[in-house]
């Protein structure tokens, strides 16, 4: 007999979710970065072993939403949360992070008829009162079983998928056991240009741009690939292109090379900028751009 089943990893951002998939996947699918928000959209992993099959959903991080991308983002969130067959709740004892989000999360973890395993992530970070701090609340506020791990070292990864394997539902597998993704390839090449992008740049610019393949040919002697870069206002155009192209230039070097490590060839990466007017807040840019916003989101 088989189990396979969803395993939602919520909590709020920069908790380590993205790490914490990709070290259980063994492979860096999910991007990550030191900021906070990098995951703005459920990314599916599947991990299939002996009788088993894991389909993990990592999730952008808990947040209040202050604009349309952030509402399209907690209710992404939320829906992975309802489909969960197993709730990972991940914790960060280094940031703590706001009461009110302790809250979503608290609620979260009510609401969901799943079974609930709660990882204190950064164990390699974390001092061991804080670790004490959060299993206590873990313990007393959520009532979930805990397991300390660091999605960095690897370090209690294996003891984690151990647990959640005995809580997969019995049944048979949902995807062909050699998948590890269910998302296009372009989704992927994306999200390094994105991840290049956050890290590179500070302020605002990381959290005003989105990156989306718009032309993927593979026809040449190495694979051509346009990919677009949408930015809020013009003024953020000027400084992802810098003097002479020669900040875009950098960004593509790197960004391309991200993706020639991931693709496993050589591809030639053709970096556009356009602008968007205030994209993120604004429901045609975000459809346009591929997010699900909410229905009964009024805002126009
Ligand atoms: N020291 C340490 N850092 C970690 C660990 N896990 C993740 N990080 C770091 O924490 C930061 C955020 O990691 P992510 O995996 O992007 O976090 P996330 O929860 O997916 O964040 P969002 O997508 O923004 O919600 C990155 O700088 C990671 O390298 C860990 O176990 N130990
Ligand atoms: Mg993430």
């Amino acid at each position: 007999m088989t189990r396979a089943g969803y395993v939602t990893l919520l909590g709020q951002a920069n908790a380590g979710k993205s790490t914490l998939m990709n070290a259980m996947l063994g492979q860096a699918l999910s991007i990550v970065t030191a900021r906070p928000q990098t995951t703005w959209r459920r990314v599916t992993g599947l991990l299939s072993r002996g009788g088993a099959q894991f389909i993990f959903l990592d999730t952008p991080g808990l947040l209040e939403p202050r604009d349309l991308l952030q509402r399209s983002l907690l209710a992404q969130a939320l829906e992975a949360l309802r489909e969960a067959d197993v709730l990972v709740v991940v914790l960060d004892p280094v940031e703590r992070g706001r009461p009110e989000l302790r809250e979503r999360i608290r609620e979260a973890v009510q609401k969901s008829a799943a079974p609930v395993v709660l990882v204190l992530n950064k164990m390699d970070a974390a001092t061991e009162e804080a670790m004490e701090r959060e299993e206590a609340w873990a313990r007393d506020v959520l009532k979930a079983r805990v397991h300390r791990v660091s999605a960095l070292t690897g370090e209690g990864v294996a003891e984690l998928l151990d647990t959640l394997e005995a809580l997969l539902p019995q049944g048979p597998f949902l995807y062909p056991a050699d998948d590890v993704a269910t998302d296009p390839v372009r989704f992927f090449v994306a999200e390094r240009v994105r991840e290049t992008v956050m890290e590179r740049y500070r302020d605002e610019i990381p959290y005003s741009v989105f990156a989306q393949v718009e032309e993927y040919r593979e026809d040449g002697r190495k694979t051509y690939i346009q990919v677009t870069l949408y930015v809020e206002r013009a003024s953020q155009k000027g400084i992802l292109i810098g003097n002479k192209g020669e900040a875009i230039r950098a960004l593509g070097r790197e960004a391309r090379e991200k993706i020639e490590h991931f693709l496993g060839e050589e591809v030639y990466l053709d970096l556009w900028v356009k602008v968007l007017p205030g994209w993120r807040r604004k429901k045609a840019h975000l459809r346009r751009l591929g997010f699900s916003v909410p229905e009964d989101d009024v805002t126009p």
